[in-house]
């Protein structure tokens, strides 16, 4: 048994008796795609996911990568790859791509829940696998000659890369010095280093990677919307048939050594350095580069939180099996008899409280994850919260920055708790969590840090969307508030939801105060920032104990509807003990997050940097 343990069962509620999964394919708009068909591909990558997929994980760890320098390449372990080749060749890199690349169109919310067990199995292996879906990108950006190339790279698998960083442009992407100077046959040569770029080398993965770069044009502005976006191929190709040619001049000039994630490698590329130039091509006819790299990066994202979250569902399924077997000391009531039965760890109220606090967040942060992955389709974002095409796409704009922020920073937290849960056996490399965490902890700092998306999510998905996008989800939870969900039975966690929903509503009036007071007293702006991670958190929060109430009230109905035997009984009681716990547990600490926004002051502001 590898270390990966998926939870279909939970995906299947997500999808087919919350989000209404079911309904929507019965219209036909995804072609022959139906319910039975969609279990039976869940069904197939888990398999897919718990075997083969899972099975390099710890020894691509132990064995990382490998960079030549003479050569400019690296060699990747041959376990890995094969794990890479099972889901490739499978041809799951194709789905949710255009058909006109060789793709397959399915709602957005069956291809996260499908990326989700592909990313708690081997995370490297859906990044790798990445090119497809950049193509898809490149196609959508591109002029009609670039459209072909992008068909090119699809079809004959081409790796792919996101270049923006630089040793001084990290989260400041607008700092970035890598130039582009024109050429006469209309071609750009790019000039500069990058560094901490994904998947740059693949060794023998692809016969070829193309690159997409931001770099500024000799002349232009500065900041991001100086930048433009070139398609860079390591090889260079017939633009008609794909043929390779000569070597493009981007080479890897290093390879990271990384505390996890190890087997994805990060490499700094160097463009023109070597003697040959590194020839690019401005995507599509305009220059609009930052806002066609966040097409990408939105992608990117929604990646990185789900990776994060399907890192902790495993972490939890991992520690609660353990915890059902590992016997120690005595039940508490017996404590004082020394001669007591030993029990398993599952009978200790502390074990409980951490384990019902892993359930709460890896199945809250799939419900949220899912449900922005509902607005990303205009049919089942009208089904799932009434939205329109417009609101759908504000409501996922606002929700990329939970499910990457809030995504990763309590997935590491939560990791924590499953790895405590093992005590001292959680340390060693015996078992996966110790790898679990050191390849989490990437997700809340590449893509964009904790305090990038919390800046994010208030400036422009909050004030610049002047709280459309919110006012919609908030509407959806004060709908719910109001109902009689759970006939009467959900009243108490009803009240505590409703009491966060007012906290967080108060936290989003003192930190608009804040943005107002500025155009007067411009440090009052440092007052968002000092408050506006603790408000995402809370947020993510609030969002989190909605979505499992409104779980509870389905795992309710079906309860009254007869499903009382086996393991649905258990499952459905398990969805209601883990709302009625988040309500109670973690939903009145906003009161307290919400007092301590309002009293922020800018006194570690103007303290002197000797003080700290
Ligand atoms: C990285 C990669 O870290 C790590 C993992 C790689 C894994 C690869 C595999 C990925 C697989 C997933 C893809 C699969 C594809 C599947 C496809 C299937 C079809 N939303 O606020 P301003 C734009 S990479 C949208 O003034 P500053 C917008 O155009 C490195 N757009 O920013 C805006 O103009 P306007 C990641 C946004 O102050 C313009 O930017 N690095 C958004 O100039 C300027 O906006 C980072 O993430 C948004 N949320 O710059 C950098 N925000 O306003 C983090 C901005 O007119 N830093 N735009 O609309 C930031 O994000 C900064 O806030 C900044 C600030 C750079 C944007
Ligand atoms: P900095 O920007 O220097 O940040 C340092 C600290 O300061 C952070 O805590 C940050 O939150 C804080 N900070 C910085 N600015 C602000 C601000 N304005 N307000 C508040 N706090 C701030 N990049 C690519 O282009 N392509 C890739 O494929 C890619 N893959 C990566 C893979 C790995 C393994 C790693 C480690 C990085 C990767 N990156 C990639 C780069 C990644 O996106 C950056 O590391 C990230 O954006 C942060 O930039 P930085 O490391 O320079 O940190």
């Amino acid at each position: 048994m590898g270390h990966y343990k998926s939870n279909v069962r939970d995906l299947e509620f997500n999808l087919f008796e919350v989000l209404g999964l079911g309904e929507t394919l019965e219209t036909g708009a995804y072609g022959d795609l139906d319910a039975d068909t969609a279990r039976e591909m869940l069904s197939e990558v888990r398999k897919l996911a718990e075997g083969p997929i899972a099975a390099s994980f710890a020894e691509a760890d132990r064995n990382p990568p490998v960079f030549d320098p003479e050569t400019h390449t690296v060699k990747i372990p041959e376990a890995f790859k094969k794990s890479y080749r099972a889901y490739a060749d499978g041809g799951w890199d194709r789905l949710g791509i255009d058909e006109e690349l060789g793709g397959t169109n399915v709602p957005r919310i069956l291809y996260w829940a499908i990326a989700e067990m592909i990313l708690g199995a081997n995370p490297a292996v859906f990044m790798y696998s990445a090119g497809p879906g950049f193509a898809n990108i490149f196609y959508d950006n591109a002029t009609d000659e670039q459209k072909g190339w992008a068909k090119i790279a699809a079809e004959r698998n081409w790796g792919a890369t996101m270049v923006l960083t630089e040793p001084d442009a990290g989260s400041d992407v607008g700092a970035g010095r890598t130039k582009a100077i024109k050429q006469d046959d209309g071609s750009w040569h790019i000039e500069g280093v990058k560094r901490f770029i994904t998947s740059a080398d693949a060794d023998d993965m692809f016969e070829n990677t193309f690159h997409l770069v931001l770099a500024r044009p000799e002349g232009a502005g500065p900041g991001t919307k100086g930048l433009s976006l070139y398609f860079v191929p390591k090889f260079h190709f017939d633009f008609e048939t794909g043929e390779l040619g000569e070597r493009n001049g981007a080479f890897v000039t290093n390879v990271e050594h990384k505390m996890g994630l190890k087997v994805s490698t990060t490499c700094e590329l160097t463009f023109g350095g070597h003697g040959i130039p590194a020839k690019g091509w401005l995507v599509g006819e305009t220059p609009n580069g930052i806002a066609q790299m966040f097409d990408v990066i939105e992608h990117a994202r929604m990646m990185v939180g789900t990776k994060a979250i399907a890192t902790l569902s495993t972490g939890y399924l991992n520690a609660l099996d353990y915890a059902k077997e590992r016997v120690q000391g005595a039940d508490l009531t017996q404590m004082t008899d020394k001669a007591a039965p030993r029990v398993t760890i599952t009978h200790h109220p502390d074990v409980r409280r951490s384990l019902m606090t892993q359930k709460a967040y890896a199945e809250g942060l799939r419900a949220i994850y899912l449900y922005t992955a509902a607005h990303q389709n205009e049919d089942t974002a009208l089904l799932v919260s009434g939205a329109d095409k417009d609101t759908a796409f504000r409501v996922n704009d606002l929700l990329l920055p939970i499910v990457k922020g809030v995504g990763s920073e309590q997935a590491y937290g939560k990791l924590t708790e499953s790895l405590q849960t093992f005590g001292g056996s959680g340390f060693l490399q015996d078992y996966p969590i110790e790898q679990y965490i050191r390849d989490a902890k990437i997700d809340s700092l590449y893509e964009g840090t904790t305090a990038i998306q919390a800046q994010d999510f208030f400036f422009r998905k909050i004030a610049r969307d002047r709280g459309v996008a919110l006012a919609h989800v908030a509407g959806q939870i004060q709908k719910f508030i109001d109902s009689e969900a759970g006939n009467g039975r959900l009243k108490a966690e009803r009240a505590l939801l409703a009491t966060a929903l007012e906290d967080v509503q108060g936290m989003a009036a003192t930190l608009t105060g804040h943005l107002m007071g500025a155009q007067q007293t411009p440090s009052e702006l440092y007052k968002v920032g000092l408050g506006s991670v603790r408000f995402l958190m809370a947020v993510g929060d609030l969002f989190i104990g909605w979505q499992l109430l409104r779980h509870a009230e389905v795992a309710l109905k079906a309860l009254d509807n007869g499903a009382d035997a086996g393991k649905d009984k258990a499952f459905y009681e398990g969805k209601i003990a883990v709302a009625s716990f988040f309500a109670k547990n973690m939903l009145p600490e906003l009161t307290a997050t919400r007092n301590v926004l309002s009293n922020i002051e800018n006194d570690i502001m103007e303290l002197d940097e000797a003080a700290f």
